[in-house]
């Protein structure tokens, strides 16, 4: 199989500007029951600013996927996202549903979203390649090793960029041999997943080498434990400043879409760099034959 080589759009939009994807995780810490009213009413609101500070895509996820978080249930995990996804829906924003669960694909598709953002690259669940597939709809596939509890064991690494894009690869190959249309994929490293920080720093300055395969290349710096590592913050909310640096030198490297919980700041940053690029004052982004 021949990767699709000068992609210039993906899920509709043109990838000649960064792409900015806002976060809204609907996991409610102190209760378990989720989609509690106050939950669902933040993230509407939340999702309706992020729109209104630019960001292109809102990435709505009802499962926390961060190391040693346990699984949640998938008609949990719908309860939390569904009505969140009707109503940004409605509001005719484009959503993508983060989620490992094709029974939760399958319904916040029902619901609205268009895009699926699959931590495991729709290796978790057997049944979510073909709900892609039937619904012909763009999905992003991170890379990732094992489940959240057992991530961390595994990040073990000769060469860490190469591994993830030959693993990647795979993915890749399993999702178009289950129907997924090649020019409907997008890629992702997964930074700090099944990664130590060397291995996320390593893999930023390797990301030319995964754009190379020819797929959009969407990356997740924000907030990540990296930074906190770099910039030693422990507190996740108090990393900004470390992940626009991050988001920047990702698009520098080629990523074309970018996984934020701080819309309007990167947004921001995204602006001023631009301006500084079309004047000439900063280099060209190294986005290895996509444009
Ligand atoms: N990171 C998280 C969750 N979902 N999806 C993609 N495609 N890429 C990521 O890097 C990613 C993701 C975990 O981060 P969060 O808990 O801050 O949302």
């Amino acid at each position: 199989m021949l990767p699709p080589r000068g992609i210039s759009h993906w899920a509709g939009f043109r990838l000649d500007r960064p792409l900015v994807m806002g976060v809204i995780n609907v996991t409610p810490d102190s209760f378990s029951d989720g989609g509690r009213r106050t939950d669902v009413r933040d993230a509407i609101a939340t999702g309706l600013a992020m729109a209104a500070d630019g960001a292109d895509i809102v990435d709505i996820g009802g499962e926390s996927t961060r190391p040693g978080a346990a699984a949640v249930p998938p008609d949990v995990e719908q309860k939390r996202v569904l009505p969140v996804i009707r109503a940004l829906a409605a509001q005719g924003l484009c959503l993508s549903v983060d989620t490992r669960n094709a029974a939760t694909m399958r319904a916040a598709l029902a619901a609205g979203a268009r895009i699926v953002n699959d931590v495991s690259a729709l290796a978790h669940d057997p049944l979510s390649a073909a709900v892609v597939a039937e619904h012909g709809c763009p999905a992003v596939l991170m890379h990732s090793r094992g489940e959240s509890a057992t991530m961390y064991a595994r990040a073990v690494y000769r060469d860490v960029v190469a591994e993830v894009r030959t693993e990647l690869s795979a993915r890749v190959e399993a999702a178009v041999q289950a129907g997924v249309r090649v020019e409907q994929i997008a890629i992702d490293p997964g930074i700090g997943f099944a990664k130590q920080g060397t291995h996320s720093l390593a893999v930023l300055r390797g990301l030319p080498d995964l754009v190379s395969l020819g797929y959009p290349v969407l990356v997740g710096v924000s907030r990540k434990s990296f930074i906190g590592t770099v910039s030693r913050e422990p507190q996740a909310d108090r990393r900004l400043g470390g992940s626009l640096a991050a988001a920047l030198f990702a698009w520098m490297r080629g990523a074309s879409i970018l996984r934020v919980h701080d819309v309007r700041e990167t947004v921001q940053a995204f602006g001023v760099w631009l301006t500084l690029f079309e004047q000439g004052m900063v280099p060209l982004p190294q986005h290895g034959g996509l444009h």
